[in-house]
């Protein structure tokens, strides 16, 4: 999106047109087909009515709508896209709003991130149960905020020192970074047209984990997919230990990085836990683009700047850091 965007807490052009999907009132039509495969948007609008102009609008998000008509009736399908990652060491560099110590431009780069998801039951209650007592009976809160799941914390480092060439240190945030589920919603942001009961939000999200500094919606799954990777070690353990001795053994190694580490489980009893091959490495760094405070949304000068030197900064990052396999390999050749 070229035009500057107005309004952090529905962020339009001037000339209307929403800030993902790039389109306007008029240009969308009442009746949706959503799709993932853009070619399969392709294939509807072969359907359409030929006598009817279609709009077309790529975004730059790769959101893709048609409008069109079908019987005479206006449609429009949209693609809205899927994202595969199948890298061993990840780094998302992604855009992001703030409730923490940063300001629209600075850099976040979190060292761990939590979930804000809508708790649906809460709302199911709601509607069915007008006299709220199910959800006063069991304390049900309107969203879920969860635990922390943490960030590779030598990628951390390693962009925060790359930034650093660029940035001054109190332009670079290191806090937590809030997962949500929605742009809108579960982000705080209110809209009279939806009865999302997120008044209070950010203040809940802030008093669970004061370290909360940016909001948007995927670091938190690719920290938690890199730790259920990391976790899916492949120990042979001996029958006869007990649980208990397990977990205070697992304890003593929890900080443990090499690739295999020999653990002694018992007097006599040496076992070997192997690291597996596709485990995953993940950090993140991401521009933020939204005040929260203040209502603030980035320029596109700042932005087109933070989006070179924070881009260079990351690709540099990630051709860095070595590879288990390459590790293995220099190990071998005794480099
Ligand atoms: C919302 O505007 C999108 O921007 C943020 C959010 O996480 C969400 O995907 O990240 P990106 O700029 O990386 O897409
Ligand atoms: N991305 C988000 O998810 N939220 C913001 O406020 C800005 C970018």
């Amino acid at each position: 999106m070229k035009d500057k965007l107005l309004n952090a807490n529905f962020p339009k052009t001037a000339e209307g047109r929403v800030y993902h999907v790039e389109v306007k009132r008029g240009e969308v039509a009442n009746r949706i087909i959503t799709v993932g495969d853009p070619s399969r948007a392709q294939l509807f609008a072969e359907w359409l009515d030929k006598d009817t102009p279609i709009f077309r609008c790529n975004s730059a998000r790769g959101f893709f709508t048609l409008t069109g008509k079908y019987k005479g009736v206006p449609v429009s399908i949209m693609g809205i896209g899927m994202v595969l990652d199948g890298q061993l060491i990840i780094i998302r560099f992604g855009s992001c709003g703030t409730i923490g110590k940063g300001t629209v431009g600075h850099m976040v780069v979190p060292k761990g991130a939590f979930a804000v998801t809508k708790n649906f039951d809460y709302f199911y209650n709601y509607y069915e149960d007008p006299d709220m007592t199910k959800n006063e009976e069991k304390n049900m809160k309107p969203y879920n905020v969860s635990e922390v799941f943490y960030a590779d914390q030598e990628i951390c480092e390693l962009l925060k020192t790359k930034l650093l060439n660029y940035l001054p240190a109190n332009e670079i945030h290191t806090g937590l970074n809030a997962t949500c589920d929605s742009f809108y919603s579960s982000q705080g942001r209110e809209d009279d047209n939806f009865a999302d009961h997120n008044k209070e939000l950010l203040t809940y999200i802030k008093k669970k984990h004061p370290q909360a500094e940016s909001l948007e919606m995927e670091t938190f799954m690719l920290y938690h997919l890199a730790k259920c990777s990391n976790d899916a070690l492949l120990i042979k353990r001996k029958k006869s230990i007990t649980k208990e001795r397990i977990n205070e053994i697992d304890k003593m190694n929890e900080n443990k990085t090499n690739l295999e580490i020999e653990i002694k489980y018992d007097e006599n009893i040496i076992t070997t836990i192997k690291k597996p091959k596709n485990s995953i490495r993940a950090a993140a760094t991401m521009m933020i683009f939204a005040d929260r405070k203040t209502d603030e949304f980035i320029d596109s000068s700042r932005k087109k700047y933070l989006e070179t030197i924070a881009g260079l900064a990351v690709l540099d990052v990630l051709v860095s850091i070595k590879l288990e396999e390459e590790q293995e390999n220099d190990d071998n050749e005794g480099v």
